[in-house]
């Protein structure tokens, strides 16, 4: 059978390959290529500009680990916005709490059509009731929309393309308006063996915006590094006040345990 052989470079001289027996969609939108292979190992796989983004396989670490920390710190989310996550996993991992709303800009229409097709088991999401899908700029939305917001999560790409705004300290500025009092934002941060320059600097800015600017972390199989680091952003809540609402049922990662031990810093990444 023939194969193809797609690969993410994470430096110049290491990185992730995988073999597929199909491409299964390569296409150009006005904003990023998008490609979908089928892999053996790893089942389904979502590339934006060449970027691993989710694989069928291991996407529930990160979708898990982006949304419940914040959905189970929070006392009572009803309102929920995500900036990206055109593909619908952090969506499905909200739509499990009884929220009123969840609101999804996704800057790309064509990623969401492309996982309603070929990546089900998160699009899924798209179809609730409860949720509410915007084909716009992120960053121009939060910037106008006078809606106001419990839990917002940021499931944005690298800080290269059309996710390089959704990095910076104007952005996240724009976004702590959107907060309801007591509300908390929780962002994607980069992988800490790789961007920890980026990382770093980042933290300063939040720190300036944000009372409580935490970062936790948790497996991410085939994102550089292995590792993945997530902020959390409040100005008051604490995540680790232990709650005794339980998490909901048939998780595959997250669970009281793991929220703790997520948000201890491990020793490299300590600061001096
Ligand atoms: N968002 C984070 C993707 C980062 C991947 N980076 C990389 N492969 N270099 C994922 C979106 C999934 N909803």
């Amino acid at each position: 059978m023939k194969t193809i052989e797609i690969r993410e470079f994470h430096t110049p001289s290491s990185g992730i390959f995988f073999r597929a027996g199909r491409r299964l969609l390569s296409e150009r939108t006005p904003f990023q290529k998008i490609e979908v292979y089928e892999t053996d190992s790893y089942g389904r796989v979502l590339f934006l500009d060449g970027l691993v983004q989710t694989t069928e396989k291991d996407e529930f670490f990160y979708h898990e680990m982006l949304v419940h920390p914040a959905m189970m710190a929070h006392p009572r989310p009803e309102n929920v916005l995500i900036i990206g996550g055109g593909d619908g996993g952090a969506l499905r991992e909200v739509l499990r709490y009884p929220v009123k709303s969840a609101v999804l800009v996704e800057i790309d229409g064509r990623v969401i059509e492309v996982c309603r097709r070929w990546f089900p088991g998160l699009a899924k999401s798209f179809e609730d009731p409860r949720a509410e899908i915007t084909v716009e700029d992120g960053n121009r939305y939060i910037r106008e929309t006078g809606r106001r917001f419990d839990v917002i999560a940021v499931d944005s790409s690298d800080p290269v393309g059309p996710s390089a705004i959704l990095h910076q300290r104007s952005f996240f500025a724009a976004l702590k308006r959107c907060l309801r009092p007591g509300g908390l934002i929780v962002a994607q941060a980069g992988s800490p063996l790789f961007h920890l320059d980026p990382l770093r600097k980042k933290r300063r800015f939040l720190k300036q915006l944000f009372k409580r600017a935490l970062y936790y972390y948790g497996p991410a199989p085939t994102y550089p590094g292995g590792l993945w680091g997530y902020a959390f952003l409040s100005d008051g809540l604490d995540p680790l006040q232990t709650r005794r609402r339980r998490p909901p049922k048939k998780l595959k990662y997250y669970n009281i345990d793991v929220h703790r031990a997520a948000f201890a810093a491990p020793e490299f990444l300590k600061e001096r």
